[in-house]
C-alpha cells in the first residue's frame, strides 16, 4: 500500500507579507520540510488563477476583500489578487525544501469564471486537476495532506480525497487558518473529522513511519 504526502498551496501570497496573507503561514514550512523526509512520494498543489479571476474582489467593481457574491448559485468569497500566474506571489517560498516534491498540480483556480479550493476539482466539479490520476496509477491509496489554508482548500482537499476512497490524514500543525471569522479553521477540523478525515500531529506521523525511513540518508537521525 502507497501513501503520498501533499503539500496543499504552500505558496508565497498566503505567507505573512504575501497579498492573501494566512497568519503564522510560513509555520506551516518546517514542519513540511520535516515531514518530506518520510514520504517516498510528496505532491504539491497551487493555486494558479489568471488576473481576471472571478474570486478577485478587483474584478468586482464596488466589492472588496470578505465580501461574499453568489456566482451560478455558488458562494463566492471574494479575495485580493492572490496567486496570479507566473508571479512570485505564486511561487513556492525559499524555504520550502521543493528537492522531494515529485510533481506539482497547478490548475487549481485557472478557469477565470470558477473558484477551485480543493486539490481535485473545481468547485463546480466541473474539472479534474489530474491529482487523482496521478495518485490512482501511482497506486496511492493513503494521502496526508498540510499546508495552507486550514478553513478553504485544506478541507476542500481533504473533503473529496475521502469521496473518492483514499485514507485520508490532516496533519493539524502542518496547516495555518484564514480565520476570517475566528473559529472557522477550528470547525473546519470539526467538519474534516466528522467525514472520515483522521487529525493528526506531525509527531504521531513521524513515529509512526520512523521504523520503515528514511528513503533520504539521515537514518542515524530519524528525528531530525
Ligand atoms: C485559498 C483562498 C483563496 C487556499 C486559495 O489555498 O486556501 N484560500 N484561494
Ligand atoms: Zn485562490
Amino acid at each position: 500500500m502507497r501513501d503520498a504526502l501533499i503539500l496543499v498551496d504552500i505558496q508565497n501570497d498566503f505567507l505573512p507579507g504575501g497579498a492573501l496573507p494566512v497568519p503564522d503561514g510560513d509555520q506551516v514550512i518546517p514542519v513540511a520540510n520535516r515531514l518530506a523526509k518520510y514520504f517516498d512520494l510528496v505532491l504539491a498543489t497551487q493555486d494558479w488563477h489568471p488576473p481576471e479571476h472571478v474570486s478577485f474582489a478587483a474584478n468586482h467593481p464596488g466589492r472588496k476583500p470578505g465580501d461574499v457574491v453568489y456566482i451560478d448559485g455558488q458562494e463566492q468569497v471574494l479575495w485580493p489578487v492572490h496567486c496570479v500566474q507566473d508571479t512570485p506571489g505564486a511561487q513556492f517560498p525559499p524555504a520550502l525544501d521543493t528537492s522531494r516534491i515529485t510533481q506539482v498540480f497547478r490548475s487549481k483556480g485557472a478557469d477565470p469564471a470558477v473558484d477551485s479550493y480543493s486539490g481535485f476539482f473545481d468547485n463546480a466539479r466541473k474539472h479534474a486537476t489530474g491529482l487523482e490520476d496521478f495518485l490512482r496509477k501511482a497506486g496511492v491509496q493513503t494521502v496526508y495532506l498540510l499546508g495552507l489554508a486550514t478553513d478553504y482548500c485544506v478541507p476542500a482537499t481533504a473533503l473529496d480525497a475521502v469521496s473518492l476512497g483514499f485514507q485520508t490524514f490532516v496533519v493539524e500543525d502542518g496547516c495555518r487558518a484564514v480565520d476570517l471569522k475566528p473559529g472557522d479553521g477550528r470547525r473546519a477540523l470539526e467538519r474534516m473529522r466528522s467525514a472520515g478525515v483522521q487529525v493528526v500531529r506531525s509527531d504521531q506521523v513521524i513515529a509512526s513511519r520512523a521504523a520503515r525511513t528514511p528513503k533520504t540518508s539521515n537514518k542515524a537521525s530519524p528525528t531530525r
